[in-house]
């Protein structure tokens, strides 16, 4: 469908970057199974020449996902870190990131395990207040590299604030914006440069495929992207691609789902006796409440929890014991998920570095599916017992 960059988010889900096939008339875009594509002379051809450069399916995937974040371009790879990997490599050796001290182990083990190495200096910073930013500029920072809200402790940084100071000071923004999706907010909108999503999370939606993207306004940053992209090669295949652009289909009405089972869930456990501390973005007496409001359209399914006074067997206990929750690293599919971040997805982070941010020991992460709430609620009721 063209032109549909003023159509609603649910069609625009369900419609953009698609036609019914040329060649066929399929109404859904075809899996393009082919790694070349035929020239009838040297570089005369019909748009695709080889598929880690540009694929049919991919490429409708791209202009989809462009489309969710209101962006001009787009990018998938084969997976979120291949897109955080080609981000930094828009810098060179010698230059400055400012990161944020809550985020992803992966991203935090790539920052300090790969790109150290490579002579990238990177600041891990409080940003629950943007204006720490200033304090770490210098004439070398190039990149701001935001999460939010953060895996796991639900941290809110203010986008719009971080993209003035990185206007102001001449850097690049880059949001990862794979805990919200698109539904819930649209950092580009707010003054963003760069949108990086793991699309194994709500964009695909059934934890049965594992891509990243990056979506951008600006040309000159598409194509010092696309040509890192190419060069670089992390690309995903087209099965993967189209069972993308079918899970996207349903995003909308899987995030008011989640969202809905989220707030119930959050309330839930915030007046449960076994728990010490609810972390959730949409509580008034979260630190950025208002910052989430004003930013994020709801607030969202992932949820983590301190579980009270317990220690690492009680809650490898208690993590086990769940019936309808799936014990399991990954989010934002239809089926919840309970996570120990101190041992599974944030267990590259030195204990000392995660345990200043609140990733303690007996911290557990949910990721509410769109399961039946009470079948949820009985689960969690029964496993904290
Ligand atoms: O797993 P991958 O598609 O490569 O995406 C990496 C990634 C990047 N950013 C954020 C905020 C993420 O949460 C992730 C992946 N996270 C998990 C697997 C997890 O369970 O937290």
């Amino acid at each position: 469908m063209k032109g549909t960059e003023k159509l609603g988010f649910g069609t625009r889900a369900i419609h953009a970057g698609q036609e019914p096939d040329p060649s066929t008339g399929a109404v859904m875009t075809p899996i393009y199974q082919t790694s070349t594509f035929w020239q009838a002379s040297p570089g005369k051809h019909q748009g695709y020449a080889y598929a880690r450069g540009k694929n049919p399916t991919r490429n409708a995937l791209e202009k989809c996902l462009a489309a969710l974040e209101n962006a001009n371009y787009g990018l998938c790879f084969s997976s979120g870190m291949g897109a955080v990997d080609a981000v930094v490599k828009l810098l060179k050796p010698g230059d400055e990131i400012i990161t944020g001290n809550d985020l992803y182990g992966g991203t935090y083990r790539m920052f300090t395990k790969v790109f150290a190495k490579y002579g990238i200096t990177f600041h891990f910073i409080d940003l629950a207040n943007a204006n720490n930013i200033t304090n770490y500029i210098n004439s070398n920072t190039k990149l701001i590299w935001v999460e939010t809200p953060t895996n796991p402790t639900m941290q809110i940084v203010d986008i719009a604030a971080c993209a003035k100071i990185a206007k102001d000071n001449n850097i690049l923004l880059a949001v990862d914006n794979t805990f919200a999706s698109p539904y819930l907010q649209n950092p580009l909108d707010l003054g963003a440069d760069i949108v990086m999503h793991s699309v194994t999370k709500y964009l695909g939606g059934h934890s049965d495929v594992v891509m990243g993207a990056l979506l951008v306004n600006d040309i000159t940053i598409y194509d010092q992207l696309a040509f890192i992209h190419n060069s670089c090669g992390a690309t995903p295949g087209p099965q993967d691609s189209f069972l993308v652009l079918r899970g996207v289909k349903t995003l909308h009405l899987r995030m008011k789902a989640h969202c809905e089972n989220g707030k119930a869930i959050a309330h839930f456990l915030n007046n449960h006796p076994k728990i010490e501390k609810v972390y959730w973005p949409g509580f008034e007496n979260h630190p950025n409440h208002a910052i989430a409001k004003k930013q994020m359209r709801d607030f969202g399914g992932m949820i983590s929890i301190v579980l009270k006074g317990a220690g690492l067997d009680e809650t490898f206990r208690i993590a086990s014991s769940f019936k309808v929750f799936t014990l399991a690293e990954s989010l934002g599919g239809v089926e919840s998920l309970i996570n120990h971040p101190a041992t599974m997805t944030h267990a590259s982070i030195p204990k000392d570095e995660r345990e200043k941010v609140g990733v303690v020991d007996n911290l557990l992460r949910l990721s509410v599916g769109v399961e039946d709430l009470d079948d949820l609620l009985a689960d969690l009721e029964q496993a904290l017992k």
